[in-house]
């Protein structure tokens, strides 16, 4: 079954007209009060008016306030994230060169290194607030985790650097995950299989997916096939994302996923991820990173 057939559902309502301030706060799990207060405080968003005078936003406007709600969450004031989110293109504003990039990883590396939890923290924010969650991991955080990996093969880093600095990511990541369940998108369930322990890609693709509209309901680390069956029964989500560095941690769990599979589009994702047992299961495998495979269930919605 091709990728088009398995993700059958939209992760937005198609674009239609702009929308009134309750479709608004519900898309994107702000309260209508707090963007009246916004577009007060920081003039963002910027709504039309009808001849009554109801708001009415756009879908530029839309992107605006997720931007905002973006920033906010790594910590940004919300009068600079208005800013940030109002300039155009917003994404690209700050506009920081590969240079920069470059610069950012070191810090964020060497106050890892040397167990210093509020520099790392100093460079993670400077980081998201310059390019925004989605760039910032792949660019960043992803390739730095996959260099800590290989300084841990080749004994320059300890284990205990590596728990420190995983540790803290998980709960960046996590921080910044907060609310992902809210707003009237399509649900997404990720988990990873039992005896998976590296669930920060999966974090990380809960993160891409909720900035496409989607609710993420995320089980996390270590799931046991039964309790992910059941939440799928009572949640009935639009996507099932898994994730392993081990194909026989999916495999065991082929027989139990097989009827979600067929009842639920599923992707897996992460090292362990298996072209064949996927399409035995009529599942997904993809070896794209966390963010690039959100824009594949994105494109093939
Ligand atoms: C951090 C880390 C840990 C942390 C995990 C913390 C956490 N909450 O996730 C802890 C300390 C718990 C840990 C434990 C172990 N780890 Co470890 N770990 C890592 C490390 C350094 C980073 C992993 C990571 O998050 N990478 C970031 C992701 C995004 O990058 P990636 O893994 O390359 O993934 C690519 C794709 O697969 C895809 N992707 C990844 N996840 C997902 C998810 C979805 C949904 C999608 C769509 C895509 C996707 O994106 C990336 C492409 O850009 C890696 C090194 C490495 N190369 O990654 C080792 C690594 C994964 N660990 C390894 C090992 C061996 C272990 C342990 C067995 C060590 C031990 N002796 O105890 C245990 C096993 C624990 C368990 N039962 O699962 C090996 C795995 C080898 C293998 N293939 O089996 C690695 C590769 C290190 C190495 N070079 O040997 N680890």
């Amino acid at each position: 079954m091709s990728v088009r057939q398995r993700y059958s559902v939209r992760p937005v309502e198609a674009a239609g007209g702009p929308l009134r301030i309750g479709e608004l706060s519900r898309r994107v799990g702000v309260s209508p009060d707090r963007l009246r207060a916004w577009e007060r405080r920081y003039g963002v968003p910027r709504p039309d008016r009808t001849d009554g005078g109801f708001r009415l936003y756009s879908a530029e406007e839309e992107g605006r306030v997720r931007r905002m709600t973006e920033l906010i969450a790594t910590g940004v004031a919300p009068a600079e994230a208005a800013r940030l989110a109002a300039a155009p293109e917003a994404p690209a504003a700050p506009g920081p060169a590969t240079g920069d990039l470059g610069r950012l990883r070191s810090e964020l590396a060497t106050a890892l290194d040397r167990f210093e939890g509020n520099r790392a923290h100093a460079a993670l924010d400077r980081l998201f607030a310059a390019v925004g969650i989605d760039a910032a991991l792949s660019e960043v955080v992803f390739p730095y985790l996959r260099e800590l990996g290989e300084c841990w093969m080749r004994g320059e880093v300890t284990v205990g650097q590596e728990h420190f600095a995983s540790r803290l990511i998980q709960g960046r990541l996590l921080g910044l995950a907060r609310g992902w369940d809210s707003g009237a998108g399509p649900r997404a369930v990720l988990a990873c299989p039992p005896g998976e322990l590296h669930d920060l890609g999966l974090i990380g693709h809960g993160l891409a997916l909720r900035n496409r509209g989607w609710r993420v309901f995320y089980l996390g680390a270590d799931t046991p096939c039964d309790s992910l069956v059941e939440a799928v029964e009572r949640l009935s989500p639009g996507l099932v994302a898994l994730s392993s560095v081990d194909a026989g941690r999916f495999a065991e769990i082929s027989d139990q996923l097989a009827p979600v599979a067929s009842a639920v589009p599923v992707l897996m994702g992460g090292a362990g991820a298996s072209e064949r047992l996927a399409s035995r299961l009529g599942a997904t495998a993809t070896r794209s990173n966390p963010v690039e495979a959100a824009d594949e269930v994105e494109r093939h919605t």
